[in-house]
This record gives C-alpha cells, sequence and structure tokens, in this order.
C-alpha cells in the first residue's frame, strides 16, 4: 500500500462514519474537508519523502562532479533529496578529502564517503588537492575534513551494499557520473554478512533507477566516462536489472555553466570549495559544461519538465567508449532530450542550485 493511503485511511474513515450522522449542513462541511483532504495531502506527503541518492563520481577529472555534488546538498536543504553516501571511481588520494571537506562545508560531514581499490584516473588535480591542502596561518584547515587520505576512507563496493541494504526496496536513486568501475563490481559481489542477497539481486530489491552521465547520443563518438573501463561500462548496461536514464555527452555539453556565476553567486562565503575548486581546474574565466549536474536535477525531479526523454530501447557500449541505442518498447534504457526551449530553465535551475548557500548557520 503506497505511504499515502495509510496516511489518510484512518481520517477518511472516521469522517465518512461521522457524516452519516451530521445534519445536512453538517455534512455538506465534512464533505468539503474530506474533498480538501483528498487535494491537498497526497501532494504534501509526496514533498515530505525525498529521494534516497547515492553518488558515485570520478570528482577530481573534472569540476561538474563539484558542482553536482553541491546541487545535492541543495536538494537536501530543501527536503528533496538525502544524499546516503558518496562512492568515488577515481583512484586518486585526494578525491575523499575533497568529498569530505564539501559535505563538511554544507553542514553534513557524517555522510560516508566510499573509495575504489585499484581503480581508474589515478592521476591528482589541483581542483581537489588545492581546498583539500589550504591551510590558515595557525595550521588548521581552511576546509575543515577528516579524512586526510582516500586510503582512509572505506571500501566503496561495500558501502554501496551496506547503503542498499539499509533502505527500503524500490527507494533508492543512484547517479554515476564517472565510471562504472563501482557499479560493476557490485553487481559482482556475492551473498556476505552485509546482506543474504547477491549484487544484481540487492539492486533488483532497493534501486528504483539508475541515473548516469555517459555516452553520446547525437554522435556515438567515444566518451570520456566509457572509455576509462569499458567492460565495467558495458556490464552494467547489459546486466543492470532495474531502469537507466542516461544523460549523454551532448545534452551537458549544450548548457555552459558560466564563469561569471561561479564569481558571483559563490560569493557569500569567503572561501568557498566549490568556486575554489573551479579557478583551481582552468584559468578563470571559462564556461564549462554542466554534464554531471543534469544526471543530479534529473534524478531528483524527474518530471519537472527540464528535459524530454527517449523512447524506450536498450543501450549497448562498444569498443572503445562509443555507445549506441536501439529502441525497443520493452526496454529497460532512455536517454535524456534538451530542446532548444528547455536550456535557458533547465540551466538557470542548475545554476542556481549549485550556488545555494548551506541552510546552517555554523558552516562556515
Ligand atoms: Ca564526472
Amino acid at each position: 500500500m503506497p505511504p499515502e493511503q495509510t496516511l489518510f485511511a484512518y481520517p477518511l474513515y472516521f469522517l465518512r462514519k461521522m457524516s452519516c450522522s451530521l445534519t445536512p449542513r453538517c455534512k455538506l462541511y465534512a464533505e468539503i474537508l474530506l474533498c480538501s483532504l483528498l487535494i491537498f495531502l497526497p501532494s504534501i506527503a509526496t514533498a515530505q519523502t525525498p529521494v534516497n541518492i547515492i553518488f558515485d563520481t570520478d570528482i577530481g577529472n573534472d569540476v561538474d562532479d563539484a558542482l553536482a555534488l553541491a546541487m545535492l546538498h541543495a536538494f537536501e536543504n530543501r527536503h528533496e533529496a538525502r544524499l546516503l553516501a558518496v562512492t568515488i571511481t577515481k583512484d586518486n588520494k585526494w578525491a575523499a578529502p575533497y568529498v569530505d571537506l564539501v559535505n563538511t562545508f554544507y553542514g553534513r560531514p557524517e555522510i560516508p564517503i566510499g573509495m575504489v581499490k585499484n581503480g581508474k584516473t589515478p592521476a591528482s588535480d589541483p581542483l581537489i588537492q588545492v581546498p583539500s591542502e589550504r591551510k590558515n596561518p595557525d595550521g588548521s584547515y581552511v576546509y575543515p575534513h577528516r579524512i586526510t587520505d582516500g586510503t582512509e576512507a572505506q571500501d566503496a563496493v561495500t558501502l554501496l551494499r551496506k547503503t542498499l541494504a539499509a533502505q527500503p526496496d524500490d527507494s533508492v536513486v543512484i547517479v554515476q557520473v564517472g565510471f562504472s568501475t563501482n557499479l560493476a563490481r557490485l553487481l559482482e559481489t556475492k551473498a556476505d554478512h552485509i546482506s543474504a542477497l547477491d549484487g544484481a539481486s540487492l539492486i533488483k530489491k532497493k534501486v528504483r533507477v539508475l541515473v548516469v552521465m555517459a555516452g553520446n547520443f547525437s554522435t556515438g563518438d567515444p566518451e570520456f566516462n566509457l572509455q576509462q573501463d569499458v567492460p565495467s561500462a558495458q556490464k552494467v548496461f547489459s546486466e543492470w536489472p532495474t531502469p537507466i536514464v542516461d544523460s549523454g555527452f551532448e545534452v551537458g555539453a549544450a548548457m555552459l555553466f558560466p564563469a561569471s556565476r561561479i564569481e558571483h553567486d559563490f560569493a557569500y562565503a569567503k572561501n568557498h570549495p566549490i568556486a575554489e575548486a573551479y579557478r583551481a581546474y582552468k584559468p578563470m574565466p571559462y564556461d564549462r559544461p554542466a554534464w554531471d549536474l543534469t544526471a543530479v536535477l534529473y534524478a531528483v525531479r524527474p518530471g519537472n519538465d527540464y528535459f524530454a526523454l527517449s523512447p524506450p530501447g536498450k543501450i549497448t557500449v562498444l569498443p572503445g567508449g562509443r555507445s549506441r541505442f536501439d529502441p525497443s518498447p520493452d526496454g529497460r534504457h532512455r536517454y535524456l532530450i534538451l530542446n532548444e526551449g528547455q536550456k535557458l530553465r533547465t540551466l538557470e535551475a542548475m545554476i542556481m542550485l549549485a550556488s545555494e548557500p548551506p541552510e546552517c548557520n555554523r558552516c562556515f
């Protein structure tokens, strides 16, 4: 039974019973109250149910992951999402400290962080290293964080299993904005002390949808996230047991995050870990495509007409990191389509969310 049905069952039953024994005028008022409940309570119930998100990221290869993580904190401020865990596919020591300091900046240092073992793209990048290392004259970190090296973080696949096992069935949305290393390994896991289910069965039971930023559905050209770990991407797209919605390269490439908004909209904090990462990634000013932000926006607000959807079908990952989509009525895969008329509103929503200040006054 849907939760709202349980929520309304008793008041509705009571009102119906009560209205039978009332005068006609009171009965009219009771019916009006009943109608109001039926109209308004479902929207209240929906608004109070945040989307359970696991964010799987290659943070440190490009700056859009950082902006996407900031968006998730804004969604959590608004009670639209709950960030259950962040798992990392970039095998570099600064990736986990940077996620930790961003979560701490937004007032949520407790969010668990999982790190890939023997993963891809080990090279460091100033976007994650500079904010992680920067200290005040007294030796304290400018951006406080507890994880100072990725090796201190727990194993990503174990964290994925623990997180899924603890959630209600069919309630989790995984957002994968890097490579498929962690999720392919999750698919391969066996039953263990965390869950009696193997990886595929656990995913099928807990994950409502996987939202991915990968591939190219405009040209089919090789795409970075697929290229880095082709076998894992092939495994995920061929074996994932629940629906996949994919934001291709062309969607984010059509919307550029303006450097001017980095300078202006994040100025509420003298030291801001997102703006600092953006400045450290490339010489300013530059406008970077909003790739990973699109996946987060769709994952939390799928029904807001920010994007259109392809027909159902099957996404196949080809050698070299190319991708192909074959429509089929019973397919579990779709990709996002951005219409010209949606661009301005969709980009503005992502900018506003990414730059939304932390909700607490203890954060900075
Ligand atoms: Ca990414």
